[in-house]
């Protein structure tokens, strides 16, 4: 089951002139800020509706912190812009198992650790019509959901 759009995530060059075009532009501001060094990336998240328990929705803004991450990847081959599409449910390893059972490849075997405490897993993009597809148990989904195992 998916309940919402948790992320939008966009690749930059830079993440401070980034965040400061999207205060400027729109009014967001920036709830959390945090590196991911498993995932290669410092990122911001920028808040753009609900509260930080689990149901809101955001855009994820990801600076690469090495040049062998997919998100430096993505910048050398495409340059800036939206790098993936990430789906909020409350059982992100039973999402990723109902998924699969449709043909679509589960890029982690074991779900991760996303931002803010979340337990994410990414959908390759190639079998799902050329988006990079990401899915998140929020932290605040955890206590719903029962703990998990992650
Ligand atoms: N969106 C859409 N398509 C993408 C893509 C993206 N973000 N990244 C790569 N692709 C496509 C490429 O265009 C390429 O297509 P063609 O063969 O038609 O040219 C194909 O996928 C393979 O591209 P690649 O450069 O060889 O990339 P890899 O296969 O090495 O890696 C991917 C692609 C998706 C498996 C890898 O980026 C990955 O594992 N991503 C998940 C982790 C991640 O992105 N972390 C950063 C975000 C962290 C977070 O959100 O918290
Ligand atoms: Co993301």
């Amino acid at each position: 089951m998916l309940t919402r759009i948790d992320h939008v995530g966009i690749a930059c060059h830079s993440l401070d002139s980034t965040i400061d075009f999207y205060r400027r532009t729109y009014g967001f501001e920036v709830a959390h800020v945090e590196v991911n060094e498993e995932q290669g990336v410092r990122e911001a998240m920028l808040r753009v509706n609900g509260t930080d328990d689990g149901g809101a929705s955001y855009l994820q803004l990801l600076e690469p912190i090495r040049e062998d991450s997919p998100v430096a990847a993505f910048l050398a081959r495409k340059g800036e812009g939206v790098h993936h599409i990430a789906f909020g449910t409350p059982d992100v390893a039973a999402e990723a198992g109902s998924v699969a059972e449709n043909g679509v490849r589960v890029l982690d075997a074991e779900p991760r650790r996303g931002t803010m405490g979340s337990t994410i897993t990414f959908l390759h993009p190639k079998d799902c019509g050329g988006v990079l597809t990401e899915l998140v148990q929020a932290a605040g989904d955890d206590e719903q959901a029962g703990a998990p195992d992650a």
